[in-house]
């Protein structure tokens, strides 16, 4: 493929970790391939998010934590485009940046890591008072829900510091991204990946974002090489349902979606912090109406009493704030 461009370099911005690298190397190769007479370069930075390593994620609650740095950078022409987990990217972006690209989804599911004194265990035999890490809001209403009986424990920092942690005893299993696990090279240490009717994954999760200026037609161009259609159409459905909802990326909201011909299903929840009140539904119509589904699912799930639930969660992560 050619490109209508002049040959120029092209800065790709990617926080720091080692996963956010593994992404951005991936989207950089994939580029070259496609885009030979172009240079890539990558630049990294450190996100706010990256900084606050002994808050739980949650209590910080600020939308476009791992982002904004990038988008700053962006906007300042410092960067040209950048390389996100789309589960991270808030749904509604800075102004003059935009979406450029969705890429192809991996596995979007949750899966469980166990300390190996479990290993004979599946979730839902664990024992009464087992320990389970996660700092996702989403994870832990969902499996409260299902299995009250467990204990859950906040877990920060990145995929390695995570599994020492479990090794180390000071949890008996956590609860991390199939595709974080994969990417990394520890899809070996999957011991169950969780089904949907027990954990339904997070807008976007297993999907690359990419995003650039929405002023730049020659990036966007570009980008278009990399977006896989039926993974956007997918995502932007499941991404039009928590802007609905008025989610940010830290709320017990929870999604799947299915392409079986023409037909989209959007399976979406909404559940209390304490696991008492889980509220879940899901429409089914033509993919060229993905983001009329998402609007559409949010208002069935507000119907049954979703918005008490996110207004109680925004109030008290309000409170703790002050
Ligand atoms: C977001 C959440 C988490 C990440 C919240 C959620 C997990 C936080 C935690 C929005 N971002 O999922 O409900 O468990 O403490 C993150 C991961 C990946 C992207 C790691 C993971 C890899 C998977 C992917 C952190 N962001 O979820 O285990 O690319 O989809």
């Amino acid at each position: 493929m050619t490109a209508s461009v002049s040959a120029r370099t092209i800065r790709i911005g990617s926080r720091k970790s080692q996963l956010a690298l593994v992404q951005t190397h991936w989207v950089q190769d994939q580029l070259r391939q496609l885009y030979p007479e172009h240079t890539f370069e990558v630049q990294t930075m450190t996100t706010q998010g990256d900084n606050i390593l002994d808050v739980a994620l949650a209590k910080i609650g600020d939308k476009g934590l791992f982002t904004k740095e990038l988008e700053v950078s962006m906007l300042r022409q410092e960067t040209d485009l950048a390389v996100h987990s789309l589960k991270d990217l808030p749904t509604h972006l800075p102004e003059g940046l935009m979406l450029g690209a969705i890429t192809e989804r991996v596995d979007p599911a949750d899966a469980l890591v166990v300390h190996e004194r479990f290993g004979e265990y599946a979730l839902a035999s664990l024992p009464e008072g087992t320990v389970i890490g996660t700092s996702s809001l989403r994870r832990l209403a969902q499996l409260r829900y299902h299995y009250p009986h467990l204990e859950f424990k906040d877990i920060r920092g990145n995929l390695n510091t995570r599994l020492q942690k479990l090794d180390a005893g000071e949890y008996d299993g956590i609860i991390l991204a199939v595709a974080g696990l994969q990417r990394l090279g520890f899809g070996d240490r999957i011991h169950q990946v969780l089904p949907g009717e027990i954990s339904l994954h997070a807008v976007g999760q297993g999907a690359l974002g990419i995003e650039c200026r929405a002023d730049d037609p020659d990036i966007l161009a570009l980008l278009k090489g990399l977006e896989h259609q039926p993974t956007a159409q997918r995502c932007l459905a499941e991404r039009a349902f928590l802007r609905e909802l008025e989610g940010g990326c830290q709320v017990p909201i929870g999604v799947n979606s299915e392409r079986v011909a023409d037909q989209l299903t959007l399976t979406g929840m909404v559940a209390s912090l304490d696991g008492q009140r889980l509220i879940k539904d899901a429409v089914t119509g033509p993919v060229s109406t993905a983001e009329d589904l998402g609007v559409q699912l949010a208002h069935r799930l507000r119907e049954q009493g979703a918005q008490e639930i996110l207004d109680e969660i925004f109030a008290s992560a309000r409170a703790s704030v002050q």
